[in-house]
């Protein structure tokens, strides 16, 4: 086991003004440091920030991202942060580490704190999560739904009374900055092409998704469906004796969990697991019960079960989740047709999953492609589009795939990115619409370009609909 670093009176200068970067600041205060903040920005949000924070002692500097401070002798940065950023590259000529939160939270307390039960992948990841605590507070453990999902984990890991164990949502940007963390257990839920404008490539984003089951004790949790999640598992450094378990929507073989006549069953930890299977839960227990949702309930309880919790906190657990309100939501019927809020589809992958739900589909779509490409997307959905509606940054983008695979289709290009864009967007949606059809908000792009989050767009949808239907009656 290795000792908990001391921070004291080193000079740490943290990268970024947002959720980890205050959180990490804090507690590397609180532990002696000596901390700057360094943030590009320098608008209200940062200044109100830098106030805060100055009564902690530490200094902030907004509005100069780039310039490394004299005497730094490591930096933390925030996920968001280009790996090229010029700081990193400033580190790097003064032979100064650079790490993330994430990397922080682990060697403060990683070996020798609660246990981390941790999931990646490009979708899912937060459903996942969430449903593993929800499966771990049933077994009666004290835990929390933490990293990437928006709570910062230092925060976590240094909470007093302890946390039994952690439900740790890691992004590809995190990972890549923590080459230290060694999860008890992890999942890679999938693996499509995403934030490949930060990694560079497909094979680098893979190579820091497949981080996360580095130095695993106990179970490597992958897709059975997606090979790829796989060959991350064959190629991972694990403990001797951890064990791959896969998961897949058909009967389960040997080690893996999957669903036999709509029950959830687990041939993985079972004692006599060539003979016999564990029935977890039933199909309806998982809300809701599409496809890519019972697969993410099968990865949790995959976690759960590698921890020791037992059959029934799985289905007690999984019946207590709530869904995330902006992944395929119903927001009103209007008019006849159907309104779906999928906020949550910030990539090509998870868009694809809500479009091939529903048919015809009038798509609102568009936003921050990050790299992404949306031919294949398209070229997919072509047969079941009724019409686009196209807002955001790199609209043209999807502009462009459809005039090359959905010719016939008719598309209105809004050419706008301010936030009041949504409602202009459900208003044409609704003129494209006819009865029986869905109108389906899955932008297949991030949202930082027209609002705060994915949560706000999904909001803005939620108004312009409602707004919609009032007119309607
Ligand atoms: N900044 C700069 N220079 C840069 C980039 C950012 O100065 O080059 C500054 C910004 O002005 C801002 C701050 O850095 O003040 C923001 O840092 P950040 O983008 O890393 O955001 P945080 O608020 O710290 O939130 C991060 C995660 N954000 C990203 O990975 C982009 C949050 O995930 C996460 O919830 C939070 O840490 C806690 O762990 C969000 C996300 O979109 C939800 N994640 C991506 C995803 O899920 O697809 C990976």
């Amino acid at each position: 086991m290795t000792g908990t670093p001391s921070f004291a009176g080193r000079r740490v200068t943290v990268a970024g003004l947002g959720v980890s970067g205050v959180s990490a600041a804090r507690a590397l205060a609180g532990l002696g440091a000596l901390v700057t903040v360094v943030d590009a920005g320098e608008g209200e949000r940062q200044r109100a920030r830098a106030a805060e924070l100055a009564a902690d002692g530490i200094e902030v500097r907004p509005g100069d991202g780039d310039t490394l401070p004299a005497g730094t002798d490591l930096v933390v940065t925030s996920p968001g942060w280009l790996p090229d950023s010029p700081l990193f590259a400033a580190a790097a000529a003064a032979g100064v580490e650079v790490v993330g939160d994430v990397e922080i939270a682990w060697r403060l307390r990683g070996e020798n704190g609660p246990p981390w039960l941790a999931v990646t992948g490009t979708n899912g990841k937060t459903t996942t999560v969430r449903m593993l605590a929800a499966i771990l507070t049933a077994a009666g453990l004290r835990t929390a739904a933490v990293g990437n999902i928006g709570t910062p984990i230092i925060d976590t890991v240094l909470a007093d009374p302890p946390y039994d164990v952690l439900a740790v949502e890691l992004s590809s940007y995190q990972l890549h900055w923590a080459p230290s963390v060694r999860p008890h257990s992890a999942a890679v839920l999938n693996l499509a092409p995403d934030h490949l404008d930060w990694h560079g490539s497909m094979a680098a984003y893979a190579a820091d998704k497949g981080r996360v089951y580095q130095g695993n004790r106990v179970a490597c949790v992958y897709n059975a469906a997606d090979p790829a999640t796989e060959a991350l598992v064959r190629e991972a450094d694990v403990v001797e004796g951890c064990r791959a378990v896969g998961f897949t929507l058909g009967p389960p073989g040997l080690s893996e969990l999957g669903v036999v006549d709509g029950i959830l069953v687990d041939r993985a930890f079972v004692p006599d697991r060539r003979h016999t299977a564990q029935e977890l839960a039933e199909v309806s227990d998982v809300r809701p019960p599409a496809p890519h949702n019972i697969a993410n309930a099968l990865a949790a309880a995959a976690l759960a079960r590698a921890y020791g919790v037992e059959p029934r906190a799985v289905r007690d657990g999984l019946r207590a989740f709530r869904p995330d309100a902006h992944r395929i939501a119903h927001v009103a019927d209007v008019a006849g047709g159907a309104y779906v809020d999928d906020s949550k589809a910030t990539n090509t992958h998870a868009a694809q999953a809500s479009l091939s739900a529903y048919e015809p589909v009038v798509w609102i779509a568009g936003g921050l492609a990050k790299g992404a490409t949306f031919d294949e997307l398209v070229a997919g959905a072509a047969g079941r589009l009724r019409g686009a509606v196209l807002i955001g940054a790199d609209r043209h983008l999807i502009a462009a795939a459809l005039a090359r695979h959905a010719p016939d289709v008719p598309v209105v290009d809004l050419d706008r990115t301010d936030t009041g864009a949504m409602a202009a967007a459900v208003r044409e949606a609704s003129r494209l619409a006819r009865e029986g059809d869905t109108v389906l908000m899955a932008p297949a792009c991030a949202s930082m370009d027209m609002f705060t989050n994915y949560t706000e767009r999904g909001d803005a949808f939620a108004a312009a609909v409602r707004d919609l239907a009032r007119e309607e009656q």
